[in-house]
């Protein structure tokens, strides 16, 4: 009888293990919207007429970060147009952010925004995409090919060490984007005047690392407590594997 009890305890025990798991939300850079995106911050541009080809007109730009990484989606009217080449360059996007909130900061691309811009990230076609962090005098800061896109939806992550968010918990960061398709067309930019504020942590934006497996949450010390029990009542060795965000 004991025996049973204590199966049905560890049976228990594991199920918490598990609900907390699966409450984990993550961002993975796949080109594929998940729901983590819907706690994070966000600006939906319009469908001008005057960009004619929706490939390289912006519908929505989102971000959202955890401790280690600063994640952006965006979303264009129709399929992004990142290999038709109609001009010098293949097209390519820039996300302008003034990091620190103050009007320190040079070299404005971003002609719609107030400038004051730290940083300059670039996602750059034809796919394979790739992904250039810039300081304010465009220097390169990092380059990745953390970046992924499918269809409309394209999903990039950059250290917050790279953009000088080292805590990942920054205040608001007036920020806008410039979509050049080379094609003709207006530029599309995010907004059409003036800043969005992109932001991350408390008190607007999602911090994921307080809903997934590897960071502290409500319910996983004790998760964690129990599955600890359980391999010491069982000799289980365990070794957890590596979030690849
Ligand atoms: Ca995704
Ligand atoms: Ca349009
Ligand atoms: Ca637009
Ligand atoms: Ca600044």
């Amino acid at each position: 009888m004991k025996r049973k009890a204590g199966i049905i305890l560890m049976v228990a025990m594991a199920l918490v293990l598990v609900t907390a798991v699966a409450y984990a939300i993550t961002i993975t850079i796949d080109g594929v919207r998940e729901v983590a995106w819907d706690g994070g911050g966000s600006v939906t541009d319009p469908n001008e007429a005057g960009v004619t080809n929706d490939g390289f007109d912006v519908d929505v730009i989102e971000w959202t970060n955890d401790t280690s990484n600063f994640y952006i989606l965006l979303s264009t009217y129709a399929a992004t147009g990142w290999n038709t080449n109609n001009g010098p360059d293949f097209p390519y996007v820039y996300f302008c952010m003034n990091t620190d909130g103050l009007a320190s900061g040079t070299a404005n691309i971003c002609v719609n925004g107030a400038g004051g811009y730290d940083r300059y990230i670039r996602i750059a076609g034809p796919t394979p995409l790739t992904v250039t962090v810039f300081d304010q005098n465009f220097n390169t800061i990092a380059a990745t090919t953390d970046v992924a896109t499918v269809g409309s939806i394209t999903e990039i992550s950059i250290d917050v060490t790279s953009l000088g968010l080292s805590t990942g918990v920054c205040g608001a960061m007036p920020s806008s984007a410039y979509f050049d398709g080379r094609t003709g067309d207006p530029d599309d930019n995010v907004q059409d005047a003036g800043d969005f504020n992109m932001n991350c942590g408390n008190p607007t934006a999602v911090s994921l690392h307080n809903a997934t497996a590897s960071g502290p949450s409500a319910v996983l010390p004790f998760a964690l407590g129990a599955f600890g029990l359980i391999a010491v009542s069982t000799g289980l060795v365990i070794s957890r594997k590596r979030k690849n965000a």
